[in-house]
């Protein structure tokens, strides 16, 4: 934990026991309900990014491995989980969703571990939201007719998940929930530097006494990732992470016919105009850049302030910057943790150098960091322009690039001048401003007067270079079925 400043109040520091966890020294795979030894032998350790410390041994997946596992998907679709009574997937789904609830303290705590995330994000957002999706998707198993109406909604076969490490274990009970009460089954990977919470994940369905088959998890690098989806057996890709690796997944299916989902990047809008609450609105962009390192698609890594209020806003983002404390993840006083990996400080180091060559000023606040792990201070740059590559390319980092405006036309133009679409926010006490803005921001989800909100039953998603297709709410169970 950095020392105390003269913004600081001096807390003791309140560590979370690492007692309450059972970590393996090494993990299979989860293929067929069973963990399962790799045909191959690479292992790889997965590391706390707050000391760099080793945690476990994680299974590299050969193309044997993955092909075990869609066939395992495959035979447990066909002759149990897509015959089986809707009601009674529900009641498996429900008990995968309490079980969660049950072992939410360790979950939380290998997340933050794994992950480098305070404590905070893990115990009050991630894992209640992973079981809340759980609970939202069990409850429509047996009423699909009901939210299709007309419609003949038909499951789609064996799903191929593949994660990122920012939400893990949010992320797969974003996919995992909605495919299992359609009626699919699932193999899942998730990011090699944060398998740890789907390994737990997959000894909770292991509890819940699943069908065996029914989820599967293997773990491993981007290739392993790569033959999952590219795997001839397999019905629908659900995919998450980066542009890049998003385009290359789409050029791979150009011509298969199988239905995908691609949850993408983004560069998000943060918009304040001058009569908006403006401490709620600071508030607001603090959680909406620094929350979880940044490390948020739906980041609002680019801010857009009314001139008139400019400096005001200014001031107030500075000194809430110097009072974020930035340290040990374990702390239930922690603001900011780690970074989640070495590469990605590498890439976060080398856009705030690109920052201040572009010519943009820097404000970091003034706080010692850990000797070991992987940090970064809350970044904010003033003086940003439209073409800067800060406020173009997207970060996934605590940095966030400050613009002004005058006018809604200026502003909407400024906002929507971006590759990606997913998310914006907008801070006016207006309700007809906000109208106005929300039909024509180009961003899937639009919060207005908050920021970072989720909810299982409201779909997320974007546009452009964010992907295409929904996940949350009825939206994110259309994803998974055929409907004639
Ligand atoms: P990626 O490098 O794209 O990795 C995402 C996942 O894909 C990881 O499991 C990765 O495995 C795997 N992967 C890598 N190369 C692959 C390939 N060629 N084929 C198939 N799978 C492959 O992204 P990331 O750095 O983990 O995550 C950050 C990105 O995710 C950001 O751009 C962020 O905006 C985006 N994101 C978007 C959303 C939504 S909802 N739009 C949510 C969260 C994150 P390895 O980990 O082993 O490389």
């Amino acid at each position: 934990m950095n020392q105390p400043t003269d913004n600081h109040w001096p807390l003791t520091e309140a560590l979370e026991s690492r007692e309450s966890i059972r970590l393996a020294k090494s993990y299979g795979l989860f293929v067929n309900g069973q963990f399962i030894r790799s045909s191959g032998s690479k292992k790889y350790w997965t590391i706390n990014p707050a000391n760099e410390k080793r945690l476990s041994r994680i299974t590299e997946s050969t193309p044997k491995d993955v092909d075990r596992a869609v066939r395992a998907a495959r035979n447990c679709y066909e002759k149990h989980w897509s015959r089986m009574k809707p009601s009674e997937r529900g009641k498996y789904i429900y008990r995968i969703a309490r079980l969660i609830q049950e072992q939410s303290r360790e979950l939380a705590i290998l997340e933050t571990l794994d992950g480098g995330k305070p404590i905070r994000e893990s115990r009050d957002i991630d894992i209640p939201l992973a079981a809340a999706h759980f609970f939202y998707y069990a409850g429509w198993a047996d009423k699909l007719k009901y939210a299709f109406p007309n419609r003949n909604p038909r499951p789609l076969g064996v799903a191929a998940q593949v994660i990122p490490w920012n939400f893990p274990l949010l992320m797969a009970a974003w996919k995992i929930a909605p495919a299992l009460a359609c009626g699919n089954t699932v193999v899942l990977k998730p990011a090699e530097t944060t398998s740890l919470t789907a390994l737990k994940l997959a000894e909770i369905i292991q509890q819940a006494d699943l069908p065996a088959g029914a989820v599967n998890i293997i773990t491993g690098h981007g290739p392993v990732g790569q033959s999952l989806i590219q795997h001839p057996d397999v019905d629908k890709i659900a995919f998450t992470g980066s542009t890049h690796v998003g385009k290359s997944i789409q050029t791979a299916l150009a011509t298969s016919g199988k239905r995908s989902t691609l949850e993408l990047g983004g560069k998000a809008a943060n918009i304040i105009f001058a009569d908006a609450p403006i401490d709620q609105a600071v508030e607001g962009v603090v959680n909406g850049i620094y929350f979880n390192q940044g490390h948020v698609c739906c980041a609002g890594s680019r801010l857009f302030v009314e001139e008139s209020v400019y400096d005001q806003v200014i001031e107030k983002i500075k000194d809430r910057i110097d009072t974020l404390r930035v340290g040990e993840p374990l702390d239930k006083n922690t603001d900011i943790g780690a970074i989640n990996s070495k590469k990605q400080l590498a890439i976060i180091d080398q856009y705030i150098e690109l920052g201040t060559a572009e010519g943009a000023h820097l404000y970091q606040p003034d706080c010692p960091l850990p000797d070991s792990g992987f940090w970064c201070l809350p970044t904010m740059f003033t003086d940003v322009s439209q073409s800067n590559r800060i406020s173009r390319e997207e970060i996934f980092g605590p940095v966030l690039a400050v613009q002004t405006f005058r006018t809604v036309a200026e502003v909407i133009k400024k906002a929507n001048n971006t590759r990606y679409g997913l998310s914006a926010g907008v801070w006016t006490n207006k309700g007809s401003k906000i109208f106005n803005m929300t039909s024509q921001l180009k961003a899937g989800v639009i919060w207005a007067n908050t920021y970072n909100q989720f909810d299982p039953a409201s779909p997320f998603g974007g546009y452009k270079e964010s992907g295409f297709g929904r996940e949350g709410g009825l939206h994110g169970l259309a994803a998974y079925l055929a409907l004639k």
